[in-house]
This record gives structure tokens, sequence and C-alpha cells, in this order.
């Protein structure tokens, strides 16, 4: 079975890679924008590019793992292809129990990415038997990362992160995101209008992974949003998780599509009932 920091070993090395490439080729893929759930909901030539670069890096480096990516849904590791076939001597593809999962991220904060907004990262997490085990996010914009394993703490470049230790939602600083499509849209922005007056402030920087990392170190007190996939908070939830931050869904649910709530211990109940109380979680 994989020790969790080996996979993060891996993680850093193949989205270093990812970034340099989403980086190095901005001005032709911006020329190559295609949309997916809405008009607004934009995918690059980046986002495939860096996808395929990632799952091809993991099908040499950890034959037999699956993959889940945002473009192109999930893979296994041990399929053919130019590096994907399985050489003699490969082991066989990791028993279900214990096989880990890649959840991927080629580009979070696509709509950033088009603008030119330095607010967007490569996230990939390695998942075991359905938990998170080790994740990185790192700013393809600025180089910064954030890197985590379960039970190992969070860091960014090396600083051990601890989360805010506010305790008063009227001192919190929150950041939050929108979906796509109309409807929720305008359900989410009637939750802002409730929580709005009971909170310091609010965030919008556009890419859930990048949100739970700054969490993680305080740059803002504590992030929701509703409407997000594994890939958009996968291994940030985990950074934010191991810097000290309560990470869940509301009513006892867990983080998933219909909520997910990243909060100081200070403050996490009061955040949490507010958003119950504004049906943060429902709508459309
Ligand atoms: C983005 C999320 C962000 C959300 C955006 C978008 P994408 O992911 O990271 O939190 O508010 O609407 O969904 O689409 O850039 O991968």
């Amino acid at each position: 079975m994989s020790d969790a920091g080996e996979l993060l070993t891996i993680a850093v090395d193949v989205v270093r890679g990812a970034a340099d490439l989403v980086l190095a080729m901005r001005t032709e893929a911006i020329a190559d924008v295609s949309t997916k759930s809405t008009r607004t909901d934009v995918v690059t030539a980046a986002d495939r590019a860096a996808e395929a670069y990632v799952i091809d890096a993991l099908r040499t480096r950890r034959p037999g793992d699956a993959v889940l990516g945002e473009e192109s849904g999930e893979h296994s590791t041990a399929g053919t292809g130019t590096a994907g076939a399985r050489r003699e001597g490969m082991p066989e593809p990791a028993s279900e129990a214990g096989r880990v999962r890649w959840i991927l991220d080629p580009i979070d904060g696509t709509v950033n990415y088009l603008y030119g907004l330095p607010q967007y990262a490569v996230s990939l997490a390695a998942e075991r038997d359905g938990l998170v085990v080790a994740g990185v996010v790192r700013n393809a914009a600025t180089g910064e990362q954030w890197t985590a394993v379960r039970g190992g703490g969070a860091y960014r470049s090396g600083h051990r992160l601890a989360c805010s230790a506010v305790t008063e939602l009227s001192q919190t600083l929150v950041a939050t995101g929108f979906g796509y499509a109309a409807a929720r849209r305008a359900h989410q922005a009637r939750v802002l209008a409730g929580l709005l007056p009971l909170v310091r402030d609010i965030r919008r920087f556009g890419a859930a992974s990048l949100d739970l990392c700054f969490a993680a170190e305080g740059r803002f007190d504590a992030y929701f949003e509703k409407g997000l996939s594994a890939w958009d908070h996968a291994a940030g939830g985990l950074v934010a998780a191991e810097a000290g931050l309560v990470v869940s869904g509301l009513a006892g649910q867990p983080p998933g599509p219909d909520l997910v709530l990243a909060a100081p211990p200070g403050v996490y109940r009061q955040l949490h009932d507010a958003l119950v109380a504004f049906d943060a979680a429902g709508g459309p």
C-alpha cells in the first residue's frame, strides 16, 4: 500500500509540470475556448492539455491507479496508450481495497485564467478507500503551493499553516463563490444578502481550491460554496482541515455539491447555523 508521503511527492512533481504547461500556453489557449454547462462555464485548450499531461504522467508513475479529471472523467492508469500500455513485469492494478484514485482539476479558476487574473491553480488529490490522504494546490500564475498529508499538517512552501482564531461572526471575513447557472446565482445572491450584515465582509476570488488554501492560512477566516465538484475541493479541503478548519457540509453532511463549508472552530457553529437559516445548501 502506498505511503501518503510518497503519493504527495509524486503529486507535487506532476502538478509542477502541469502548472508550468498551463502558464506557458496561456496566449494560445485563450484563443481556443469552448463552453460547458453555460456560456460562462469555459474550458480552454490548456485545461485539456494539462489534464492529459497529468494523466499520462500518472500512467507512467502509478500504473493501476484510477484518475478522475474535471475535463475527461474517470480513467484507469492501467489503460493502453503511449505511456499507459502495461509493460512486462509491471505490477497488477491495485485491488479495489486500498486502490488509489487521483482527483484532478487541471485549471481551477478557469475564468480567472481567461482574463489573466493571477488566481488559478492546478489541484491534485490522492484518495484511498474514499478518503483523501494527500493533496497539492499550485497557483500556476504565482508559483505559490500548498500541500497536506492526512494527519501530517498543511504547508505553504515549507511553512506549517494554522487557520484563523476568530470567535465572533461579525469579525469573520468570509469567502464564497457562485455557480454558472442564473437560477442558482439568484438563490446564492439571496443567501449572500442575508449573510452580509452578519459578517465582517465577503470576498470572491474565483477558485475554490485556492479559497480553501487561503482560509487554511488565515488570509480570510472562512469559506463556503454550493455546487462544487470533487476536483474543486479534494486537495484544498485536506489543506484546510489539516490547518485546523472544520470542513463539512450542512446538517451533518460531508462536504459535497450541496455545500462545502470551511470555518475555524471559533465561528464554525455560528456560520453553519446562519447558512442553514438562509438555505445555503438549497435552491437550484
Ligand atoms: C470554479 C470554482 C469556483 C467557483 C467558480 C468555478 P472552475 O471552478 O473553483 O469556486 O466559484 O464558479 O466553478 O470552473 O474554474 O474549475
